[in-house]
């Protein structure tokens, strides 16, 4: 994996630079704000430093010891037994010298414990506000860390406890079990004898957030208009979205922007979205087939988005599902388009596996996550995510248009999942 900071006067503008060095693939790690300090701290500016990483391949210069990672750390963890679980001490307060067994399990009985029904934990959630220091101290030590990396053993009797609650905090938090095996099995090839719990929380938070990978908003660099298609099951908060990803187009950017709807199921539908179309003074025009959507964009071919709203269906009904398909692949080619497809975190893990399965054979989707605030463990966005291997974009957490909606915040997430609040 490599690593790096790039500073920029805007957080754009430093995730620009990182993208100009390390490829499209660059997924960011931190973002921090640096405000000027001393006298002269007036005529100067903020600048943002983003931390960002590539994944590549891992190169096992010695197979052998790569065999040797079969001794695995996680397989001894048997989460049967109701053993308590305990966060060792905050970086602060940890003294320098190593801390010897004993040593460490007085300093972490003083800390909260992990119990059934009680999740939140003041030792993780304090590592994990101080990430941006460990991504730091990380890439200090980067150089040396890399010829470690090769001796793979298993960690300290700490780290191993450490391993043990991460596991479980990310399995509480919905994470499926099979890839809460998988980030453990990367995170092991790089930790070895005495890994810090630092490190390893480091360790682990940036695997997860290379999964999550970076998030793909609208690119409305493109040429106009752009065509963004809005899919997924009903209620789950399409039209509530589309009226909040244009109204901060409409309202931010100045961006003229128009919609279509297709959902002619409901009268409440059309009239729901022309209640926003109203309120943002923009066009809106109902469709029933590809042909009349084409003639319908044609007449306001001059705007920047078009957004499509469509009806949701059980994904049970192969011919709704066949119109929509039609729809979509009836749009002129003379078009670009986005396509997003909307999903509650709120839905079952199972349903949600169907959910992307069936929409995968409608078109190439981007992933939009909404009522985060409905729900206390998102695991399912995470489980989803690698499941479809779509990328991320925007994540809502309520009902109010157009404030509750951002870019998918992958570290706000990746915290979360990890215990962080
Ligand atoms: N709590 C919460 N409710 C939401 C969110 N997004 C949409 N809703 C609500 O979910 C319901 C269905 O939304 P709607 O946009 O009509 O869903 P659609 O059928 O997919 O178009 C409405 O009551 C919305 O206000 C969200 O992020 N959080
Ligand atoms: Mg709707």
């Amino acid at each position: 994996m490599t690593i790096n900071k790039y500073q920029g006067k805007t957080k754009e503008e430093a995730i620009e630079k990182a993208k100009q060095e390390l490829g499209p693939g660059a997924v960011v790690m931190n973002v921090r704000e640096i405000k000027p300090k001393g006298m002269l701290k007036v005529f100067k500016e903020t600048v943002y430093e983003v931390t960002a990483a590539l994944e590549e391949k891992e190169v096992f210069t010695n197979p052998l010891s790569a065999l040797n990672t079969a001794a695995k750390m996680h397989e001894g963890i048997n989460l049967a037994a109701d053993e308590k679980l305990q966060v060792p001490k905050t970086p602060e307060t940890q003294n320098t010298a190593a801390p010897t067994a004993s040593a460490f399990r007085q300093e972490a009985e003083m800390k909260s414990e992990v119990t059934h029904g009680e999740r939140r934990n003041d030792g993780l959630e304090k590592r994990l506000e101080d990430l941006s220091n460990m991504l730091e101290k990380q890439l200090s030590v980067g150089e040396k860390r890399k010829e470690e990396k090769l001796e793979m053993q298993t960690a300290s009797p700490e780290g191993l406890q450490f391993v043990k609650m991460l596991y479980r905090t990310l399995l509480e938090n919905d994470v499926n079990e099979k890839f809460v095996n998988q980030i453990m099995d990367e995170a092991e090839k790089v930790m070895h004898n005495g890994s810090s719990v630092d490190y390893i929380l480091s360790t682990v938070y940036q695997k997860m957030i290379l999964k999550l990978g970076q998030p793909n908003t609208i690119d409305t660099t493109g040429k106009k208009p752009k065509i963004i298609f809005f899919i997924g099951p009903t209620g789950v908060g399409k039209t509530t979205t589309i009226a909040k990803i244009a109204s901060k187009y409409k309202v931010d950017e100045g961006m003229k922007v128009a919609f279509l709807t297709a959902d002619t199921y409901r009268i409440a539908a059309t009239e729901q979205l022309r209640v926003y179309a109203n309120i943002l003074d923009a066009p809106m025009s109902i469709i029933y087939s590809a042909e009349e959507m084409n003639a319908a964009i044609e007449r306001v071919n001059d705007y920047h988005l078009i957004f499509v709203d469509t009806a949701g269906f059980s994904h049970k009904n192969e011919a709704q599902c066949g119109d929509m398909k039609k729809m979509i692949a009836g749009l002129d080619e003379a078009y670009e388009k986005e396509v997003y497809l909307v999903l509650s975190a709120t839905t079952k893990y199972k349903d949600l596996l169907e959910i992307v399965d069936i929409y995968r054979d409608i078109a190439d989707y981007k992933i939009i996550f909404t009522k985060l605030d409905e729900t206390t463990t998102f695991g399912n966005i995470f489980n989803i995510k690698l499941y479809a291997g779509a990328s991320l974009s925007y994540m809502t957490n309520g009902q109010n248009v157009p404030d509750d909606i951002e870019e998918f915040n992958t570290q706000k997430i990746v915290k979360q999942l990890l215990g962080g609040r």
